[in-house]
């Protein structure tokens, strides 16, 4: 049967990894957990946009909320730069303690965007970011505030756990991924900011800045000696209405087994290629350059 190489990619980061990763814990912060559920119920009320569906799977999967934006309204919710402060929504708003948390934070001069991102029941499938901008790279930081043991990550054949109150820095320039699984939501303040700022300068409080903190790295077994069975199987069941189902099948694979969370689209094309259909193999490497950019 054809087989298709999978490609390693090897991406444009501007930093040099740290335990393994682009991405990493750039900081440390208290949080308050009684005003914090107080905030968590009442967000979990708001209305979250699906702007973003594209690169979400589940029930409902991935969504996002805008706290803050270029001007002020939740419904401009396509993300990209632009000059000048970040306003807030009337979102924000509702949520006293999560607006005290950026405020004491951060600094508010590099800040573009503050958004709540949700992940329940599903993922935000492998990709990688800033792809549709002119812009090509962003400081996108996440402050965990509600994640179970279920709720992973993925920076290529990386997976990892945030603890609460960890702020990491994601570098969208590298494919990555995060999923939850475990039925109860997933919640993260997420907070943009112009590239090129040191990680430290982000902060008002010097001391919520760390460069220590070791991921929690989730180990998993090899793929299984019969995957190329498996991919066979894919082939055969693989359909144009059915991709992104089938997408989301390939992309959970990485989270319970040892691979590069990008592979899932090699996988897909390898899938397409051994069916013969140029029809499939067309739509899988677009696909392809959607999300990866490759
Ligand atoms: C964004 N990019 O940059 C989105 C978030 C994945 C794709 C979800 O806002
Ligand atoms: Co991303």
């Amino acid at each position: 049967m054809a087989t298709h190489t999978w490609e390693q990619h090897d991406w444009p980061s501007s930093h040099e990894p740290l335990f393994g990763m682009h991405s990493r814990a750039i900081g440390l912060i208290p949080l308050d957990q009684q005003r914090l559920s107080v905030d968590i119920d009442r967000a979990l009320t708001l209305p979250f946009n699906r702007g973003y569906s594209d690169f979400a799977r589940g029930n409902p999967g991935w969504q996002n909320c805008v706290l803050m934006n270029n001007t002020g309204d939740p419904a401009d919710q396509v993300f990209g730069g632009y000059d000048g402060a970040a306003m807030p929504t009337p979102l924000l708003h509702e949520l006293p303690y999560f607006a005290e948390l950026i405020r004491t934070t951060f600094k508010p001069d590099f800040l573009k965007w503050a958004r709540i991102f949700l992940c329940e029941d599903g993922m935000l499938i492998p990709h990688r970011d800033y792809l549709d901008l002119p812009e090509d790279e962003f400081t996108r930081v996440h402050i965990a505030l509600k994640l179970g043991a279920a709720s992973l990550h993925s920076e290529e054949d990386r997976v990892f756990r945030m603890r609460q109150g960890e702020v990491w820095f994601i570098d969208g320039k590298v494919a990555h991924s995060a999923a939850s699984y475990d039925g109860e939501p997933r919640i993260y303040l997420t907070c943009d900011f112009e590239s090129g700022v040191a990680f430290e300068d982000l902060f008002v409080d010097p001391a919520y800045a760390r460069d220590d903190i070791e991921p929690d790295f989730v180990q998993r077994p090899p793929l299984p000696d019969d995957f190329d069975t498996v991919i066979d199987g894919i082939s055969a069941l693989l359909d144009v209405d059915t991709l992104s189902d089938t997408i989301a099948v390939l992309s959970k694979m990485h989270y319970t087994h040892e691979a590069d969370c990008a592979d899932t689209y090699e996988w897909l094309i390898d899938a397409a290629v051994r069916s013969g259909d140029e029809q499939l193999i067309t739509a899988a490497v677009e696909r392809r350059s959607f999300f990866l950019g490759v």
